[in-house]
């Protein structure tokens, strides 16, 4: 066994519509055949995955009878029992159904509003009944084509209205369940409300439970925006608010590509494992992408396949960058600190300020220092293309 073999403490997970997908697009009709979410679990098993997250209808279609629910759902829950795979993730479809065009807590109609929550109770139910942790909320319908349609304004009250309800609905039947907001700037909406990982940081103080909600950043969604990741997962991660994030990978300026981790911007991907690895992010790494449309049933599991291997690939050159002499040496000169400024340390005070005030900098010198920051890079580039 290589180390590059997923293990259970490696927290890795699945969407069932990610190994499903069965690579309609736009333009061309499905290339495999439909998996049945019981098949979806013993592949995921197969691989090595450690868990596998859902929407609602991922697993119980949309017009299921009660009857038909609890046997599906019976169903799924021997797989995961004779798999060992857990669901440490659920969420709501509140995007495919046609009664969503217009949006879900957001749409103008009061009747899909509440149509929407009435759904995303009974996904909460769904979730926590099969052990969610955490349930997501990707508002994909979430926006506008046209704005003379709402106000967003309007519409973030509306959406502030539905977390709050389901917050409270959530704590009155004691679900140990928080909640992971997702933002993405477009697709299929031309605008979706709150583009952003920030976007969605913000809104989440606006909240009655603002300690019960963080956010589900992905990759391919910050870098449609054309955005360093990285920054976005550390903005959340300093806030308390890295509840879940979604791993795949996708180039700037594109649609929404969903590519196997690491496809495309490999040094992005080192530094995002760099930064999760070395923080002790505990949470599960998800992969929300899905095989190229060229792929089959074995092509389905390389790009499961690979989307692990490269995390612990990457995770491996982390470790190696952290102990790396040449690497560290310049670290430890470039954040080197000789003490003389050790008294403006521990906030304001006034004396400081005055003191600050005062102080006499040489700023010819300190534009002066090399920083060396090209050798830094060249020796992380060394490190990635595995000659160091
Ligand atoms: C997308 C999104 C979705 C969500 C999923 C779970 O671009 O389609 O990333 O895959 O992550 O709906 O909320
Ligand atoms: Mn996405
Ligand atoms: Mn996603």
């Amino acid at each position: 066994m290589s180390s590059y073999d997923p293990k259970p403490e490696d927290r890795f997970t699945f969407g069932l519509w990610t190994v499903g997908n069965t690579g309609r697009d736009p333009f061309g009709v499905e290339v495999r055949k439909a998996l049945t979410p019981v098949q979806i679990v013993h592949l995921l098993a197969e691989v090595g995955a450690w868990g596998v997250n859902l929407h609602d209808n991922d697993l119980v279609p949309i017009d299921a009878t009660p009857a038909e629910r609890d046997r599906i759902v019976a169903d799924f829950k021997r797989a995961l029992a004779d798999t060992g795979l857990v669901v440490p993730m659920a969420t709501t479809n509140l995007f495919g159904d046609p009664a969503f065009k217009d949006g879900a807590f957001t749409a103008n109609d009061p009747q899909v509003r509440a149509y929407a929550l009435h759904k995303t109770l009974r996904a909460i139910d769904l979730g926590v009944e099969l052990g969610a942790k955490v349930y997501v909320f990707w508002g994909g319908r979430e926006g506008t084509e046209t704005d003379s349609s709402k106000s967003p304004a309007e519409a973030l009250k509306h959406f502030r209205e539905a977390l709050n309800f389901l917050c409270e609905y959530t704590r009155d039947q004691g679900y140990d369940l928080k909640f992971a907001l997702e933002a993405k700037p477009n697709e299929p909406r031309s605008n979706i409300y709150l583009p952003t990982t920030g976007a969605m940081l913000g809104f989440i103080e606006t909240l009655d439970y603002p300690e019960m909600v963080g956010v589900n950043p992905e990759v391919a969604h910050e870098h449609m925006a054309g955005l360093n990741f990285t920054h976005a997962v550390a903005q959340a991660w300093d806030a308390g608010k890295l509840f879940h994030i979604d791993l795949n990978d996708q180039l700037f300026g594109r649609y929404d590509q969903d590519f196997r981790f690491g496809a495309e911007m490999i040094k992005q991907a080192f530094y995002l494992v760099k930064f999760l690895e070395d923080v002790g992010y505990n949470g599960s790494r998800h992969f929300d992408a899905h095989a190229y449309r060229t792929e089959g049933a074995e092509g389905v599991k390389d790009f499961a396949r690979g989307c692990m291997r490269t995390y612990l690939i990457l995770k491996e050159k982390a470790a190696r960058f952290n102990q790396d002499p040449d690497i560290q040496a310049l670290l430890q000169a470039i954040h080197a600190d000789d003490g003389l400024l050790g008294w403006l340390a521990g906030g304001y005070s006034r004396d400081k300020a005055q003191r600050l005030k005062g102080w006499d900098f040489d700023r010819g010198a300190l534009g002066r220092r090399d920083l060396r920051y090209e050798k830094l890079d060249q020796l992380t580039i060394e490190l990635l293309l595995g000659v160091r």
